[in-house]
């Protein structure tokens, strides 16, 4: 390997390891590894999954892919004969910017368990050039700026398949990038990212993200979820959207003919799963292009509908797509005919309004069509398929009872454990062997340990040097100084409401009073927040702004520093949340109970021995069965009462914050004059008045038993044996949560490859 290495270098620099940077050496070392990636065996089948995403947030592969081909040692010895490090090298990949949060980051877990697990299954998106922004803090809050995230050499290969894509005024035509996805110790697949040549970086002005939202050929690919608070976004979308389909469409049908298929067999030969509604609009599009090819509509309708499978992420109506109608045939007047085709035969058939796919207002429920035109639906935990089978799509339940199923999401337990703590990893291995990297539910031997001191110990220091590295990396990347000895009370994810990252500033005002009463906690708390907020998203951006006064505020406070910290990292991402999560004693899972569908970071948090503090969620659920009560801290609402309270009304935060002394004065710290000292005030009342007149997400419904409940966490964590114990159970007890078994049943009750 040192030799290949060397070689390498020489031809492409001329000059040797040690007179190579570090980019040089990365750069070499990416080749090296897609090399090999390209000589291991391609996953193959009679039968193949498409799982078609508009985001696949696979984060940096470098140390991913090695580990998968089984060549990280070997790279690492290689390099260390020359005194350099390959985490340094690591550090100079980009990480793609190809998606949002959890939605995205499964589509990339699910790409290498399929992988892992031989299914012969390839991912379709698109290839955004500069991705999703990059958040900068200003003046305390997040600014948004371009993200260009592609070298000259990238992991992607430019491939000669080429589509055209017809839109009412004119056609585009496609280029598809493939990346190779290889499994661990197992074959490859390969997820295509379509693009264009004719997409223009320079229409981007300078650093921003505002460019000229109309000219479809020059900005088709540039950004993932492009601004939508105007018509000309909302259509871009659609152009997105429909692009990312049609390309798919066409590749699927394309691949079955030269395999020479008989395409009326389609669904003996292909699968495709669509995640969430972004790619709704294959349905019709395969439709339109089988009845072109002479298909009859009913056959046409009837292979469709055999093939594809729809996966529910959330039941926040925001987020359930509808497009109106006038959009559709100003960007894909040739889908509209089908749509109207497939609305029709629904109402044919059924009376109840609620499941048509063409509304009275002339709007087009994605997820209607989905549901109606394909063979399964399911949820991503066992809450949130319950709550969709018996509130938001009883409807549709009670029509087609045999398509709902449940497929509680899973992380890949090679990135989030193996690579991301090798520390950790490795003394699970000396304690109960490798197994576990593929049978994840091995992880259960480590309960044998549970009373064993010195174990329980080890668990603690390789935390503490988990911590350390933090420390270390925050103060390269940030400047800000952490202290390794305080708890690391994280709360990472994408930031919105309903994830209620306010209730957890209101503890920090909490804490922050009484320490200044001089109530001080016994070992330091580090609140540790990461989120970015969508652009256009005016409460979301106003809980950043609260979120860094208050971390100004502490930190200009000499009473206060040694024992409370709020930080806030910026730009969190998949590489950020590969140094944090190990680090993490809190896991923060405090969604309004009902609201998360499943939820992941929780997940990975668990697996890295962090415990959870949270309420009955998402998945939170399934992960409060498997640990018992005492290694998890559950507090809040419970779904059913949230659903109630919705569904009659009588929830009023005013009502909370005129009875409750407490919650008055933390809300009303927000518009306080040691924050409005610090920051802008208009923000500040402006979440203070979301806050008591709205709180749609009931941020005040919960906040006393979090307060209480945050208060024992930092007590018992006093009783490190204890602590260290429930760490332990958490690690051992989270084998079901790995992509594997996700992916083993959608495989079973769906795919059948
Ligand atoms: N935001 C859910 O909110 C879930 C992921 C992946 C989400 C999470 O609870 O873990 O999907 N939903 O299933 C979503 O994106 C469009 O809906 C998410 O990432």
């Amino acid at each position: 390997m040192e030799e290949r290495i060397q070689k390498l270098l020489c031809e492409r620099f001329g000059r040797d390891i040690d007179h190579c940077t570090k980019e040089e050496i990365f750069e070499v070392l990416m080749l090296i590894t897609k090399e090999e990636t390209s000589k291991i065996q391609r996953n193959f089948g009679k039968k193949k999954l498409y799982y078609i995403s508009a985001e696949f947030l696979i984060g940096k592969l470098l140390s991913n892919n090695l580990i998968n081909l089984g060549l990280y040692e070997e790279v690492k010895q290689a390099l260390a004969v020359h005194g350099r490090k390959l985490e340094e090298m690591e550090e100079m990949e980009m990480e793609p910017s190809l998606g949002n949060g959890g939605l995205g980051r499964l589509a990339a877990c699910f790409l290498d368990s399929i992988a892992t697990l031989g299914l012969f299954g390839d991912g379709i998106g698109l290839n955004y050039h500069f991705g999703l922004f990059r958040q900068r803090f200003r003046d305390h809050k997040q600014k948004e700026v371009k993200n260009p995230w592609m070298r000259a050499e990238n992991w992607t290969n430019r491939t000669p398949v080429s589509f055209t894509v017809p839109f009412k005024d004119f056609s585009i035509q496609s280029v598809m990038y493939d990346l190779d996805v290889p499994g661990y110790e197992a074959g490859c697949n390969r997820l295509h990212l379509f693009d264009a040549d004719t997409v223009d970086e320079s229409i981007v002005a300078g650093d921003s993200i505002d460019f000229d939202k109309h000219n479809i050929q020059k900005n088709l690919t540039l950004f993932l979820y492009p601004d939508d608070s105007d018509d000309a976004g909302r259509m871009l979308r659609i152009y997105q959207q429909y692009f990312m389909v049609s390309n798919a469409a066409q590749l699927i049908l394309k691949e079955c003919v030269d395999q020479g298929y008989d395409l009326h067999k389609l669904d003996e030969h292909v699968v495709i799963q669509i995640n969430d509604t972004h790619p709704s609009m294959v349905i019709p599009e395969l439709i339109r292009l089988l009845t072109d090819r002479g298909f009859s509509m009913d056959e046409a309708i009837d292979l469709v509908s055999r093939t594809c499978a729809y996966t529910n992420h959330t039941i926040l109506a925001e987020a359930l797509e509808t497009w109106p109608t006038s959009y559709l045939e100003q960007v894909v007047p040739h889908l509209m005919p089908v749509i109207q085709e497939l609305d029709r035969r629904v109402r044919k058939k059924y009376t109840d309004e609620s499941t048509y796919i063409i509304d009275d207002k002339n709007h087009v429920h994605m997820a209607h069509m989905d549901i109606h035109y394909g063979f399964s639906v399911n949820g991503v935990a066992a809450l949130h398929t319950e709550i969709l089978k018996n509130t938001e799509l009883s409807n549709f339940y009670k029509i087609y009872p045999d398509k709902f199923n449940n497929k509680t999401n899973g992380i890949t337990f090679r990135r989030w454990l193996v690579s991301c703590n090798r520390e950790l990893s490795a003394y699970i291995e000396k304690l109960i062997g490798d197994g576990f990297k593929k049978e994840a539910k091995e992880l259960k031997k480590l309960l044998d340990f549970k009373d064993d001191k010195e174990v329980l110990k080890t668990l603690g220091r390789i935390k503490k040097k988990k911590k350390e590295e933090f420390r270390d990396y925050l103060y390269e990347t940030q400047g800000v100084l952490t202290d390794e000895n305080s708890i690391f009370d994280v709360q990472v994810k994408r930031l919105h409401e309903y994830k209620r990252q306010q209730m957890n500033a209101l503890y920090a005002i909490y804490k922050y009073q009484e320490i200044k009463k001089g109530h001080k906690p016994k070992t330091p708390i580090t609140m540790i927040f990461g989120a970015k907020a969508a652009p256009a998203y005016t409460t979301a951006k106003d809980i950043i702004h609260l979120i860094l006064c208050l971390s100004q505020l502490i930190e200009d406070d000499p009473e206060v520093r040694p024992y409370l910290r709020v930080l806030m990292i910026e730009n969190y991402n998949v590489t950020k949340a590969s140094k944090i999560i190990p680090a993490a004693d809190v896991s923060e899972q405090i969604s309004l109970a009902s609201k998360e569908a499943s939820g992941t970071s929780n997940m990975k948090f668990m697996l890295n021995g962090a415990v959870t503090l949270g309420t009955e969620d998402g998945a939170n659920v399934e992960i409060e069965e498997l640990v018992g009560e005492d290694n998890i801290y559950i507090f809040g609402k419970k779904p059913q009462e949230v659903i109630d309270l919705y569904a009659d009304g009588s929830y009023s935060a005013k009502d909370i914050y005129e009875k409750d002394e407490l919650i008055h004065e933390l809300v009303d710290f927000i518009i306080g004059e040691e924050l409005t000292k610090i920051g802008d005030k208009e923000n500040l009342c402006r979440l203070h008045h979301e806050l008591v007149s709205k709180d749609w997400f009931m941020t005040l419904l919960d906040t006393k038993e979090y307060i209480c409940m945050k208060e024992r966490v930092f007590q018992e964590y006093e009783n490190q044996e204890e602590w260290n114990k429930k760490a332990l159970v958490n690690i051992a007890k989270s084998g079901f949560f790995s992509s594997d078994r996700t992916i083993e049943q959608y495989n079973r009750d769906i795919w059948h490859l």
